[in-house]
């Protein structure tokens, strides 16, 4: 039996799906149960509504929303509950993800959304573990150990670029950051 979802990650469209993965990678770097699902605040506000109304009884703790263009899903998701909400913008053909961004980010006084960069989806992934770690002690050990990664990495690229050189420093050799996955040739 599959552990039940503490994290609803909610795209607008199939086409989202590239960037919305990131944020299940970010929950399983952590081990954090999570649902994604399909449900356009525009194309089927109805779900919507049923998915937002229900999450909380459903289990869910933090919902990550990510749209594109006229992007009011999480705005809208965030409108119908309680539990916090954290935005995506994703990019798109015509504007970049500025208009993403900003349909996300200005919302209302009173109805907050936590909305991260454009593309933003692993920070959504590892802002969702860093509200579950305000009661999860374990989750709390592995953020710390994760922050620690990081550092080391930077002071090995770092030792890296002063052995190598500048010149010779390429960018297709440069270290991962934690969880980032090296892009194919
Ligand atoms: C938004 O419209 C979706 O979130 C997506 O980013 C964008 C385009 O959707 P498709 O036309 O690719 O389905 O609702």
């Amino acid at each position: 039996m599959s552990a039940q979802a503490e994290v609803g990650i909610v795209m607008g469209s199939d086409s989202d799906l590239p960037v919305m993965a990131e944020a299940g990678a970010a929950l399983e770097r952590f081990g954090v149960a999570y649902e994604a699902v399909i449900a356009s605040a525009h194309r089927h506000p109805e779900m919507v509504a049923r998915y937002a109304r229900g999450a909380a009884e459903a289990g869910l703790k933090v919902i990550i929303a990510g749209a594109g263009g006229a992007a009011h899903l999480p705005g809208v998701i965030a409108s119908l509950t309680a539990l916090p909400v954290i935005g995506v913008p994703v990019s798109t053909p015509h504007l970049g993800g500025v208009d993403s961004l900003l349909a996300i980010v200005q919302m209302p006084r009173g109805v907050p959304v936590a909305t991260m960069a454009v593309n933003g989806a692993f920070n959504a992934g590892l802002m969702a573990v860093q509200i579950l770690a305000l009661e999860n002690r374990g989750l709390q050990e592995q953020l710390v150990r994760y922050r620690r990664e990081m550092a080391a990495q930077i002071e090995e690229k770092d030792e890296r670029l002063r052995r190598v050189g500048f010149h010779r420093y390429k960018a297709g050799d440069r270290v991962l950051h934690p969880g980032e996955e090296r892009p194919p040739d």
